[in-house]
């Protein structure tokens, strides 16, 4: 679908030698901030938040305002590098464009011929840019031509995003400009003023207008800190504690029992479980106090307009898709759909329906055979292990960092240390993963190629546009997959559209929310709202997208799937009183939530974030910190029977007493020890979207000379 671009002079669309440019921030953040960056000389020079935007508001985070002091670092990768040490030595020298495709067209061609076949190929990408042109349509149209395996891309939101759509139908929900009209706001199991920043002048608003704040979370966070009350819950409980407020809502009859007759199925049924968990039941299980469950539940069915905001955090352990699942039934049971500032918001994401099929060709090659992201450890390592089909051969990386990222890194760096995986990598950076490379390719930042982009946390498009030429011969990840597939003879000409083209393939055939959203109006307007009212409210009337149009409190699509229909609480994998034995040679539940000035691994080597960050950190509560004899600034080790790790800890009260925190994501190579704390995560997964248990993670900590180290060597 070659398309003709009105714009009659394309050098209109160059970035220009001077001036401020518009452009999208690509992090995978729900804020998706709309940016301008001032270039003098064709050098980017400031950054800064579109002021008119409505929830950026003229601010970027921490991170990103050093953006342009990551873009032009030292270490940026310049040229693309060819292996000469041995595996995992870093040795690389620079080689031409032509040599490096060349060579690895010739090496994906010759698996892909081989009896493996292509399925031997892997991608590996999640969301170092969340842009729809960099980070999903020339890269799955090439792989998809090729036959390679698919990924399933679980790592972040997989089991809350099944958790929604099996109750309100789509991973959709409330609208953050709504807040102001809430009256109490949850923060539940997300550190807001880091992970969601521009949340936080709505909550302020409400707050203004005399909203209640409580944050939900086993740790302090400086989130919590801000807020009216903290509620220490004990980690992987969350559902338990939505039961126990059910429970009271029913019992006192708190519920809007018009919206429950008129927009859920499955409300008496949802009553007969809420009776089961009454508070002294959801107090035991969840650490957290049976009257406050009962204040809680009171507040929560007072309220005109709760909303609440779950984030990601807390489907990071077993049964992190019915703790969603669970929460998201709480604004049908007392009817806050039906007013702005109530409801859940776990995402908007779901709302921005570009034409992803455009985008990515699914239908260019034959099916092929499906890799979980997460479970990489043991696709690398053990062919065998439920993945079936040829070995993993080749892996091509790109926008994601696994080394470090991954759960159970002792076995994937096992993989990746495999002499008979070729292995290529395309980022800005040499990673931990970019060491075990044979190929490492430049690939540009954000402000030196086009893209599109949803958002997570709101409801505005908005397009980046190049600010300055690539730095270096860095290409953007698109451009290396159209020459990739050209080498390699692959001739459709979906391989060849340029990245204008497929903007507009995607939008020309979205859906209705995205509808009149063109190319020609966001590049005069930089970002435009969806077509949803402001605020949204997106159940006020029901409307689920559900099979049955109702809000799903009892649910049988999980029935046909075997998981119970009804919200209940499912414990984490290691929940210390069901697996006693475990518990008591590793008795601390270990969070390795973002630290605030890192993005997953992204920012860790810009040094002015990273001195911030100081180093590899565990904190641990007072009683944990004394019972082992350790102080601040003590070297300690944190371990189990995956792997281990240093940290330098730090006693703070602010941890609950049983749980562990270390702030993430550290490279190995910023280590005094070389590992990082996925050495200690598992590649379990959870109970619906099979994704990550990063925070279901049973540790023991201990002074770094003294602890019985299992696994030394696995590295
Ligand atoms: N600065 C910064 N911002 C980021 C990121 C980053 O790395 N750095 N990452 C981005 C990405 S990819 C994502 S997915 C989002 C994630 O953002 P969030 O969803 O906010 O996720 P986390 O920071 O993983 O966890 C949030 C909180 O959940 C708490 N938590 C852990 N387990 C439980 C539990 O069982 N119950 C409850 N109630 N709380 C629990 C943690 O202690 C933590 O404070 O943030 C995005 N924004
Ligand atoms: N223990 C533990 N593990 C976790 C988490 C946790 O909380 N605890 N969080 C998990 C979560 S929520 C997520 S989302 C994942 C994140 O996992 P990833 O998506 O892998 O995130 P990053 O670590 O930010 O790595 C992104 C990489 O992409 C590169 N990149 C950025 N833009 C481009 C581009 O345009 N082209 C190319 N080729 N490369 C680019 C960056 O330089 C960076 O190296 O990690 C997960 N892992
Ligand atoms: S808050 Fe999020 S979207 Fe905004 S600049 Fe920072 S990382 Fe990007
Ligand atoms: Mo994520």
């Amino acid at each position: 679908m070659a398309i003709q671009l009105p714009i009659a002079d394309d050098s209109a669309l160059a970035p220009p030698r001077d001036g401020v440019v518009r452009g999208a921030c690509p992090h995978d953040c729900p804020d998706t901030c709309a940016w301008h960056v001032t270039v003098e000389n064709g050098r980017a020079v400031r950054m800064a938040g579109d002021p008119d935007h409505p929830f950026t508001q003229g601010f970027l985070c921490a991170k990103v305002n050093r953006y342009v002091e990551r873009t032009y670092h030292a270490e940026r990768l310049l040229r693309p590098l060819k292996r000469v040490g041995a595996k995992g030595s870093g040795s690389f020298v620079p080689v031409s464009w032509d040599e490096a495709l060349d060579t690895i067209a010739s090496r994906l061609g010759e698996i892909a011929r081989s009896a493996d076949g292509p399925q031997a190929i892997l991608p590996y990408s999640y969301a170092g840019t969340m842009g729809m042109i960099q980070g999903g349509s020339m890269d799955r149209r090439f792989f998809h031509a090729l036959g390679a395996s698919r990924l399933l891309r679980t790592i972040c939101s997989a089991a809350g995003a099944a958790g929604m759509q099996m109750t309100v139908g789509a991973n959709i929900g409330a609208d953050a400009e709504g807040i102001p009209e809430s009256d109490l706001v949850l923060l539940w199991g997300t550190n807001t003023l880091t992970s969601n920043p521009h949340l936080w002048p709505f909550v302020l608003r409400a707050r203004e207008r005399g909203a209640r704040v409580i944050a939900i979370d086993p740790i302090r966070t400086r989130t919590a800190a801000q807020c009216d009350e903290w509620i220490a819950i004990r980690p992987g409980t969350d559902a338990a504690l939505a039961l126990g407020i059910m429970h009271v809502l029913f019992e006192e009859g708190l519920e809007d029992r018009d919206y429950l007759e008129r927009h859920t199925v499955g409300a008496d049924d949802l009553r007969g479980r809420a009776c089961e968990y009454g508070p002294a039941r959801a107090a035991s299980i969840t650490g957290v106090a049976p009257e406050k469950i009962v204040e809680l539940a009171r507040a929560y069915g007072a309220a005109r307009a709760a909303f609440i905001r779950v984030n990601y955090g807390l489907q990071r352990h077993a049964g992190g898709g019915m703790a969603v699942r669970t929460i998201a039934c709480l604004p049908a049971v007392t009817g806050h759909w039906r007013r702005a500032g109530g409801g859940v918001q776990l995402s908007t994401s779901a709302n921005f329906d570009f034409d992803r099929h455009a985008l990515g060709r699914p239908d260019l090659g034959p099916p092929a055979r499906t890799i979980n992201m997460i479970r990489l450890g043991d696709a690398l390592t053990r062919p065998d292990a439920g993945v079936g089909g040829p070995p993993v051969r080749a892996l091509v990386v790109y926008n994601s960092n696994p080394a470090v990222v991954a759960p159970e890194r002792g076995t994937v760096r096992r993989g990746l240390a495999r002499e008979d995986l070729f292995t290529v990598v395309l980022d800005h950076f040499r990673t931990d993963t970019a060491d075990w490379a044979d190929f490492v390719l430049p690939a540009t930042t954000q402000l030196e190629h086009w893209d599109v982009h949803l958002a997570y946390g709101h409801h505005y498009v908005t397009l980046n546009r190049p600010a300055i030429a690539p730095v270096g011969e860095a290409l953007p990840n698109s451009e290396i997959f159209r020459r990739l597939a050209a080498r390699m003879g692959l001739d459709d000409p979906a391989l060849r559209d340029d990245d204008l083209t497929m903007i507009r393939q995607a939008l020309a055939g979205a859906g209705p929310k995205l509808r009149g959203i063109t190319l020609e109006g966001l590049l005069e307007t930089g970002w435009a709202r969806i077509n949803v009212a402001a605020p949204f409210l997106p159940f006020a009337e029901g409307g689920f997208p559900t099979p049955t149009g109702k809000c799903e409190l009892r649910s049988e699509r999980l029935a046909a799937e075997g998981i119970d229909p009804l919200p209940t609480f499912t414990p984490p994998y290691e929940h210390p009183p069901a697996v006693p034995e475990l518990a008591a040679r590793y008795p601390l539940t270990l969070i390795s939530s973002p630290a605030h000035q890192f993005l997953n691994s992204t920012f860790v080597n810009v040094d002015t974030l990273r001195r911030t960050a100081r180093e590899p950190e565990c904190l641990l509560h007072p009683d944990d910190a004394a019972a082992r004899g350790i102080a601040t600034g003590a070297r300690v080790r944190v371990w189990n029977d995956r792997g281990s790790f240093e940290a330098t800890a730090r006693v703070a009260p602010e941890i609950r007493a049983g749980v562990a925190w270390a702030p993430s994501l550290w490279w190995g190579r910023y280590a005094a020890d070389g590992r990082t704390v996925n050495e200690t995560t598992s590649q379990g997964e959870t109970d619906m979207g099979r994704g990550p248990v990063f925070y279901d993670n049973l540790v023991e900590v201990g002074p770094a000379e003294s602890s019985v180290m299992p696994n030394a060597d696995r590295r």
